[in-house]
């Protein structure tokens, strides 16, 4: 339904987007993309590159006076690093870095030079898939649909357990974003957000870099999004695959995931109860997702960043000129990259969530949606009527 690619290097002129799918009539505008571009520019243990860089996307397709017209949107911006880069004999790159994809990209493509990876394989592309979450945003947010998130850990500093509990309430989230929104670790608690930025120092003093959790939560989602019914339509397994395709991301865990699996099953679930003729739940273990379709409660995704595999402080590889093993050179890089990655996270759950709804309502205008949206099945009684006598399978034998 919805897809996107992008496309561009690290220290290319430029770095671009073509999403294709979106429904006609949602405003859009640069500066509201350029308001997450910036998000993502921002946040302690940033490197070199946000000081040359700031981030602006030009659109230049598929959106016309204000508003999207269902065609492809192209969505540019560009490298100012570029300028140092364009006239320059660039010194050849001949030691993979462990971690990260010159020693795998050289031997996927046959690369003879190993910034030919790196240049593609850069976090600077999440850039596009910011601006890209972006639009998805704005769609999302015509139905009601917020989409935020937060830190809860970096290396070893981790919110406390009772300060970090997955809610059933949207407004628990709210105010959450809201408060790590001020931070420039995105963390909503003081006292672990100064935990955390102490943590980045000593990291930054010590030549090393240092990875964590993020938090994303999704408000506002009607139930039903999503299937059981394949597994490639699974809610869980689309939105575990956006994410796991981040840079750095080496796990995705939804609701209380691993935490699930040391629980008993009576305690693991989320019992139902009735408010009225609404059906509801006290707690969201299940952070808002059975048999991979949404249930109407917040959406609650984690994902784990490793730390990046570039490092002051070199690491053993070997020189694929020499045959020598040699110790890593080193870089620009970010030393956390964790608080910048908050938007990015965020921009490919956008980017999934937007594909599920556009998959439940059709997705050619968003007049046409807003009629269906208001007549989706709700979690009450009166939505739910149910036969109430037996029945037979009534296959044939073979
Ligand atoms: C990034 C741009 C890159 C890196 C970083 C993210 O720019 P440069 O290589 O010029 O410093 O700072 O990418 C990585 C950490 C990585 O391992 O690729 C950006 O725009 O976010």
């Amino acid at each position: 339904m919805l897809r996107f690619l992008t496309a561009g290097e690290s220290h290319g002129p430029e770095i671009t987007a073509i999403l294709e799918g979106m429904p006609a009539g949602v405003p859009i505008s640069a500066d509201q993309i350029d308001h997450d571009l910036a998000r993502r520019q921002r946040g302690y243990g940033s490197g070199g590159r946000m000081k040359i860089e700031r981030d602006h996307v030009r659109i230049t397709a598929g959106v016309m006076a204000g508003r999207t017209t269902g065609a492809p949107i192209a969505l540019v911006v560009r490298n100012l690093d570029y300028e140092k880069w364009r006239d320059r004999d660039i010194e050849p790159m001949t030691i993979p870095r462990p971690g990260h994809a010159d020693l795998t990209g050289a031997v996927k493509y046959g690369y003879r030079e190993l910034r030919l990876a790196l240049e593609r394989a850069s976090a600077r592309e999440t850039t596009m898939r910011v601006a890209v979450g972006a639009v998805c945003r704005a769609f999302l947010a015509e139905f009601g649909i917020a989409v935020g998130g937060y830190v809860v850990s970096i290396g070893d500093v981790a919110l406390p357990e009772r300060l970090r509990a997955t809610s059933p309430s949207p407004e628990v989230y709210r105010e959450r974003f809201a408060r790590a929104e001020e931070s420039d670790v995105r963390c909503y608690d003081a006292a672990t957000a100064e935990a955390m930025r102490a943590r980045i120092r000593m990291t930054m003093d010590q030549r090393d870099t240092l990875g964590g959790v993020i938090e994303v939560a999704a408000l506002g989602l009607p139930p039903g999004l999503g299937s059981h019914v394949h597994w490639d339509r699974r809610l869980s397994a689309r939105l575990a695959q956006a994410v796991m395709s981040i840079h750095a991301v080496k796990g995705v865990e939804i609701g209380d995931g691993f935490a699930e699996a040391l629980l008993p099953g009576t305690r693991a679930q989320d019992e139902l109860y009735l408010d009225g003729t609404a059906i509801r739940q006290r707690t969201n273990h299940a952070g808002g997702l059975e048999g991979g379709i949404t249930n109407g409660a917040p959406l609650v995704l984690r994902a784990a960043l490793k730390p990046i595999a570039t490092t002051l402080n070199p690491l053993n590889s070997v020189d694929l000129a020499s045959g020598a093993e040699v110790k890593t050179r080193y870089e620009r890089s970010d030393f956390c990259q964790v608080p910048r990655a908050v938007p990015i996270v965020e921009a490919m759950v956008c980017f999934v969530l937007a594909d599920a709804l556009i998959e439940k309502l059709g997705g050619d205008s968003l007049e046409e949606m807003r009629g269906r949206f208001a007549a989706l099945r709700r979690l009450r009684l009166e939505d739910l009527p149910v036969d109430n006598v037996p029945w037979r399978f009534g296959y044939q034998d073979a």
